[in-house]
């Protein structure tokens, strides 16, 4: 493989993007010749997890699992893209603790609560508004701002193009691809 496997970590809130960026840069990955993996709601939310809901402690154990499944398929060689709110501080050092320094890269999707709801594009933000969707990420439950993000992608003032473009030259200049 012409790459190093590693955890491309994205954080935000519901909203900003992190999906959206993260199939971008799989694709422009595959179409390079790379490996590359995005795991998110679609596909962890469904399935392994669909256990879990959205109390505190579901919430950790969710970004817990996932963050063994990322070690997993970051030791099998995958550039692999995470795309969960991952809302605690304390949840994203656990699973950057599962691996070595220089394979964990935390990439903060950043949008304001304001430009997200805005958006709205799953109406989920009017659910949280009414009261039918309770402990709402930005709404009526917390989310902890990275402090030291390896990169930051401002979804509201760049293109896709853009953001995308700052993964994938953050890949080159850290020796990734
Ligand atoms: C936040 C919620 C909630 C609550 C359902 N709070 O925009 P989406 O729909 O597709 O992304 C959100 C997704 C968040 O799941 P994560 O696994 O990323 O969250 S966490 O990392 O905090 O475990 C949203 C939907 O699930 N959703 N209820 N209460 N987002």
């Amino acid at each position: 493989l012409n790459q190093k496997g590693v955890v491309l970590w994205f954080t935000g809130l519901s909203g900003s993007g992190k999906s959206t960026v993260a199939r971008e840069v799989e694709r422009r990955l595959y179409e390079a010749g790379h490996l590359a993996y995005v795991l998110d709601g679609d596909n962890i939310r469904f399935g392994l997890n669909k256990n879990l809901g959205f109390s505190p402690e579901d919430r950790k154990e969710n970004i817990r699992r996932i963050g063994e499944v990322a070690k997993l398929f970051a030791d099998a060689g995958v550039i692999t893209i995470t795309a969960f709110i991952s809302p605690y501080r304390a949840d994203r050092d656990n699973a950057r603790a599962l691996l070595p320094k220089g394979e964990f890269f935390e990439i903060y999707v950043k949008c304001s609560v304001e430009e997200c709801e805005k958006r709205d594009v799953k109406g989920l933000y009017k659910k949280a508004r009414a009261g039918e969707i309770q402990e709402f990420t930005g709404i009526s439950a917390p989310y902890e701002e990275p402090l030291t993000p390896e990169l930051v992608l401002e979804t509201a003032t760049e293109t896709l193009e853009e953001s995308t473009n700052k993964v994938i030259n953050f890949l080159v200049a850290q020796g990734v691809i």
